[in-house]
């Protein structure tokens, strides 16, 4: 996230730099006319076409999407704290998250959140303890929160989670980021876990962001990779100012960037650091969301990695345990204009379903969002204008970011979590707000995003944060869990008219039940459609880890390919729709 004057001034630069972007006037009427303005503003500056679909062309369908909030009725209504008191830390910024993730196996997605510990001067603002929260699914319409889920273990300042089986048990494990110590517990199965940081060796201090399980050498063992924000800590939180005068926490560049971690699985529940010889652990930059997948078509993982204020790491896995960064030659480093941009999150899928995976970012107000369509595994198109996407997200700042089929039509949708950092913003600058709506984008299936705005809960204008994806009722639709800044989550139920689907349950040879790079190609009325089990994703914390195909009219898919890390491939055919298929490797 950039300070404000150097937002401004790239803000300029994007106003003086040519006709991509509608930057000022347009969008900031846009933004407020779903931030609640009143009708005169919306008469006397309505959005553009391009900027809000005609829902009656590209996308027919439009007017029926709909998602309600029923966070208080699923017993989930309420604040997940930041720690801030009087004093805000620069930590705040970009905490928290969510994850969303079977614990207890019994088939329904439960939730976790990490809770970001009052740190500093803060802590005696805080009376009761803040605790971190599995909450179970009861798979009608519930959650409870599990007391004693982590045997009364807390974790310090907890920012974001990362979900995956790394002892190949058929349970789930979690591993927690924090400003402070990392930590990792191990899923015993029922829903309760153990703290296995240490003997792991996995517990870094300093400041963690985003983490992704992974398995980069395809031993059969997830390994674990890290991102790390930058150099700041409690004791170094230095004041800063606004250009009007009020105060701010100090830009990420005032402090020192940080290199990433990754942990190479040995089998028994340890881990070693391999960053240096891995050649991910030498450059320092200021890392906030990761995806791990295949972008190459080359059945080994690699990573994107979003930075701020710096170019995005592209590592590409050469094999034997090696990565390089090839983000400046694919094409993924920067933004439309050749300078890096303030990346948050990332949302992965084949959204052209050419068969490679696409790439979006989310970025800081004042930058246009960016999409990359992946060319043939060879490099990357910056197609964020041509696409929509750039225009209508200019005004807002994001992190959360997922693409998924919110219609179950066969495309792949992209939803972005957006809100502010600064309090202070909108004392200064008038072209954003420091509450944004979310955003909804439908994939029309020839090359354009849509943004359409009636979609989601006009009221929910906030701070969000972390977003993930994933069907919690188990009824084919995928549902959305959106995290906000010292607020409430917010959990929305999808509503589209009910399509057939077909969901996939993976478990690997090796028992892994998050087999994090298996992919499944789907043909469905003639046309193959790829679906992966991503790794990381978005900003905060990881989505369903099952697979899912929107199937539109058809009732059956001719022909599933299930493509395993291991190599080996399984195909069926004939497969009914409306059914979670559970599919084990052949070992
Ligand atoms: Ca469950
Ligand atoms: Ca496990
Ligand atoms: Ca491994
Ligand atoms: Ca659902």
């Amino acid at each position: 996230m950039m300070n404000s004057s150097k937002r401004l001034s790239r803000r300029k630069f994007l106003k003086n730099s040519g006709a991509a972007f509608v930057a000022g006037a347009v969008s900031t009427a846009c933004l407020e006319t779903l931030t609640g303005c009143s009708h005169n503003d919306k008469t006397s500056a309505p959005p553009q076409k391009s900027i809000v679909s005609d829902s009656n062309s590209a996308s027919p369908d439009a007017a029926s999407v709909r998602f309600s909030d029923i966070t208080a009725a699923a017993n989930l209504d309420f604040v997940q704290r930041n720690g801030t008191c009087k004093r805000r830390y620069f930590c705040e910024q970009v905490a928290a998250g969510a994850v969303l993730f079977d614990a207890d196996g019994d088939g329904f997605l439960d939730i976790y959140f990490p809770q970001p510990k009052p740190i500093g001067i803060c802590k005696k603002d805080y009376l009761q303890p803040l605790k971190h929260r599995l909450y179970i699914n009861d798979g009608k319409g519930r959650f409870t929160l599990k007391e004693n889920a982590f045997g009364g273990m807390e974790t310090d300042y907890g920012i974001s989670a990362a979900v995956g089986d790394f002892d190949n048990d058929g349970h789930p494990d979690l591993y927690v980021c924090c400003y402070g110590k990392d930590r990792l517990f191990r899923n015993r199965g029922d829903g309760t876990f153990e703290d296995v940081t240490d003997k792991a060796g996995v517990g870094l201090g300093g400041f963690s962001t985003g983490a992704t399980w992974f398995d980069y050498d395809n031993d059969g063992h997830l390994d674990l990779f890290v991102c790390r924000y930058c150099e700041w800590t409690v004791d170094k939180d230095d004041p800063c100012t606004n250009k009007d005068g009020s105060p701010d926490v100090c830009s990420p560049t005032h402090y020192l960037a940080s290199l990433c971690v990754l942990y190479h699985n040995n089998g028994d529940g340890t881990f070693t650091d391999v960053s240096l010889k891995a050649g991910v652990g030498k450059v320092a930059r200021r890392s906030l969301g990761v995806a791990a997948a295949d972008f190459h078509n080359s059945g080994r993982l690699d990573l994107f990695v979003a930075n701020d204020m710096g170019p995005n790491f592209l590592y590409r896995n050469m094999g034997g345990g090696k990565f390089e960064d090839v983000a400046a030659e694919e094409g993924v480093a920067l933004g439309q204009k050749p300078e890096p941009l303030a990346n948050m999150g990332v949302a992965v899928g084949d959204y052209n379903e050419d068969g490679y995976l696409d790439i979006a970012v989310t970025t800081f107000a004042g930058e246009p969002y960016t999409v990359y369509r992946n060319e043939g595994g060879k490099y990357f198109t910056d197609v964020s204008v041509p696409v929509g996407i750039a225009e209508p997200t200019v005004p807002m700042l994001g992190f959360g970011a997922v693409f998924f089929d919110s219609r179950n039509i066969g495309r792949l949708d992209l939803f972005f979590a957006n809100g502010h950092v600064n309090p202070y913003i909108e004392g200064f600058d008038p072209t954003t707000k420091l509450k944004q709506p979310n955003q909804l984008f439908l994939n029309n299936g020839s090359g354009h995003f849509d943004w359409i705005k009636d979609a989601l809960p006009a009221n929910d204008v906030r701070i969000h944060k972390g977003a993930c994806w994933g069907d919690i009722d188990n009824d084919g639709r995928i549902d959305l869990l959106v995290t906000a800044s010292n607020d409430r989550p917010t959990l929305l139920h999808n509503d589209c008219p009910q399509r057939n689907w077909l969901m996939i349950q993976l478990t690997n040879k090796h028992g892994c039940c998050t087999p994090i790079g298996a992919k499944c190609i789907a043909t469905i009325q003639g046309k193959e459609k790829m679906r992966v089990v991503l790794g990381g994703g978005s900003y905060g914390g990881d989505s369903d880890f099952r697979i899912h195909f929107g199937l539109g009219d058809a009732t059956r898919v001719e022909k599933l390919d299930i493509h395993w890390l291991s190599g080996g491939k399984q195909t069926l055919t004939d497969v009914a729709a409306n059914q979670i298929l559970k599919v084990k490797e052949h070992v």
